[in-house]
């Protein structure tokens, strides 16, 4: 959503569509022309300054929701494209041998800082930012009503779909929540054409090439990155997924999860089926010793409520030597659900004025999950704030897969020693009980790899025309069960539009990201381990404390986006290549047990 609807992670990419034709550097100015060096620099203040007030209108916009904010984040958003575009195209003719080296990176930046470039035709960018503001809209104010009385929120939805086990309402919630993103289709039909327009006017084929470029290597280079992961992990996912059926079938009947086909999308425990942790109480074997403990229970127990488990969350990173948060976080965040108002509920971390006034936008429900999603906010919070004194155009992440593995690195150590350490359990559950932990955290954590990869998949198509408006959600389903083997529980057509009825797709945040994050995360994690000094298997460690690793994740934060992305990561984990051999490290018992299980079991696997 960055040009209209910043991803508010990632403000400097917001922002770079804030340069403006600052006099000194007028592209068009004849006489005393300034060199390129100037033109980057003049940009780049230019930006710092205009940075603030596009942040603080994405900001009132998502809290209050009306025509009027509407307008405003539009018009805003509107100018900000206009201008990123402009000096996109002005960056491209910047001679670059009269660069310094940081220049010429602050140049490549500027080229592929936009997500979705303006159209030069102004009446067509004036569209594109109208409907990227009314999409985002359409999801915030997004409600299903289960009586003409009761019409929930998103998180109230959620809520139901993690807790209820009763299959007919689990398909009502289901469809009905996919019902707010009919109307979307058409808009985003007219987006993808207006934004393809712009990227193609920058030089890109399509708005896919754009994102495929932010990756320190090329476009066409990075896919097959993906594949090469993807190839990694994909034999654990196989055995999860297979595990996971076999039991949804012991519980439901064959009847409804047939066992050689793929898994109905509404029974596993979350609205989109990207993680599964809440099904843990149904798929775990009655005999298998589990943590023993429920972390949604032990927060009710210990009387958390949403600031508790902001404040707790915020102990764990001045633990690591970080410093608190600043007196304007507790006062300028949103915690809590408004009754009063339409907000965008999805859980997100802001910083203001690219300094200190960073703040969290998320409606806390009182659950494991969400103190899990705090840690991994206030992760985006603690990278803001450890790069703000970086120039502006390295104020974001090495990539941005690193900015969303901050916070569940954290959220990692939440093992059962902490939760000792912290007071929220007496004991810890000896070794036998691991097996249970790793199924806990598996069904979160690798059911995930294939959603975080398969969004970006249909996306990409879809902006290249591989994928038609007339095929989108048969590809979309397509896409599912490819790489999740789920399906959807009732006959979809093209009436429908349920990518829509994820948060990212309205608000043209990119995904891919996710599953970077969720291969960053572990080899982070397994390496600060070893820092803190911590011997044993990993999935036991936890970071609490150390400041030792505090200061060498520090080191990587601080460097912003200065340095192409594997350097950053070789300065935590000694390597510069992403590589999924620490999640398996992580699930090795696991993964053993499980094909074990379905062995035993005579599961079929596949689908
Ligand atoms: O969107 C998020 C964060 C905000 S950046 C809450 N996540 C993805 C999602 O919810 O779909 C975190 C994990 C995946
Ligand atoms: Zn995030």
């Amino acid at each position: 959503m960055d040009t209209v609807m910043p991803h508010p992670s990632s403000l400097a990419l917001l922002v770079a569509s804030l340069l403006t034709g600052c006099n000194a550097s007028e592209p068009n100015s004849t006489e005393s022309k300034p060199t390129p060096s100037d033109q980057i620099h003049a940009a780049e203040q230019s930006l710092s300054q205009l940075s603030e007030e596009a942040a603080r209108a994405q900001w009132i916009y998502a809290n209050f929701i009306t025509d009027d904010t509407a307008t405003l984040a539009s018009d805003v958003g509107r100018a900000f494209s206009e201008k990123a575009v402009e000096y996109a195209s002005l960056a491209s003719t910047l001679e670059t041998a009269e660069l310094t080296p940081i220049e010429q990176r602050k140049r490549d930046l500027l080229l592929r800082a936009l997500t979705l470039p303006a159209p030069v035709d102004s009446d067509k960018s004036q569209r594109l930012a109208e409907l990227s503001t009314e999409l985002g809209g359409l999801y915030g104010k997004g409600r299903y009503c289960i009586t003409p009385e009761q019409c929930l929120s998103q998180p109230q939805l959620s809520s139901l779909m993690a807790t209820s086990r009763d299959p007919d309402l689990l398909k009502e919630i289901w469809t009905g929540w996919r019902e707010i993103a009919k109307p979307m289709r058409p808009l985003f039909a007219e987006q993808v054409t207006l934004a393809n327009e712009g990227a193609q006017a920058l030089g890109y084929q399509d708005v896919g090439e754009l994102w495929r470029s932010k990756y320190d290597m090329a476009p066409d280079a990075f896919p097959v990155e993906l594949d090469r992961l993807w190839g990694q992990v994909e034999p654990l996912y196989e055995a999860l997924h297979c595990y996971v059926r076999g039991e949804l079938g012991e519980n439901y009947g064959a009847d409804v999860v047939p066992q050689d086909s793929p898994i109905p999308a509404h029974l596993l425990g979350n609205m989109w089926a990207q993680q599964w942790g809440h099904i843990y109480p149904l798929v775990a074997p009655d005999d298998l010793p589990g943590p023993g403990y429920d972390l949604t229970e032990l927060l009710a127990e210990h009387d958390f409520d949403e600031i508790k488990m902001v404040r707790q969350a915020e102990q764990f990173f001045t633990s690591l030597g970080f410093e608190p948060l600043p007196d304007t976080f507790w006062q300028r965040s949103l915690f809590v659900e408004p009754e009063d108002r339409d907000v965008v509920c999805h859980a997100s971390a802001w910083n203001l004025d690219n300094r200190d006034d960073i703040r969290i936008k998320m409606c806390i429900r009182r659950n494991g999950e969400d103190f899990k999603v705090i840690h991994h906010e206030l992760g985006h919070n603690i990278y803001q704030r450890a790069y703000k004194d970086q120039p502006f155009l390295f104020k974001d992440s090495a990539n941005d897969g690193f900015h969303e593995a901050i916070g569940d690195v954290i959220s990692l150590s939440i093992t059962p020693s902490y939760l000792k350490q912290i007071g929220l359990i007496d004991q810890v559950p000896p070794a036998e009980s691991d097996i249970g932990l790793l199924l806990r955290q598996a069904l979160d954590k690798v059911a995930f790899l294939p959603f975080g990869l398969m969004i970006d998949q249909w996306r990409w198509q879809v902006f290249s025309g591989e994928i038609s408006a007339d095929r989108y959600n048969q590809a979309w389903w397509d896409l599912r069960q490819k790489y999740q083997g789920v399906a959807a529980p009732v006959a979809r057509t093209e009436a429908d539009f349920d990518p829509g009825a994820k948060y990212h797709v309205p608000g043209s945040v990119p995904y891919t990201r996710y599953f970077l994050a969720h291969i960053l995360q572990f080899q982070m994690f397994e390496a600060l381990c070893e820092e803190a000094g911590y011997e044993g298997p990993i999935h036991r460690c936890s970071l609490y404390g150390s400041e030792a690793a505090g200061t060498k994740l520090n080191r990587m934060l601080e460097m912003g986006l200065s340095q192409p992305w594997p350097q950053a990561l070789e300065v935590v984990t000694g390597n510069p290549e992403m590589s999924g051999q620490s999640l398996l490290n992580y699930f090795a018992p696991l993964h053993q047990w499980l094909d074990e299980q379905n062995r035993a079991s005579g599961r079929q696997c596949g689908w």
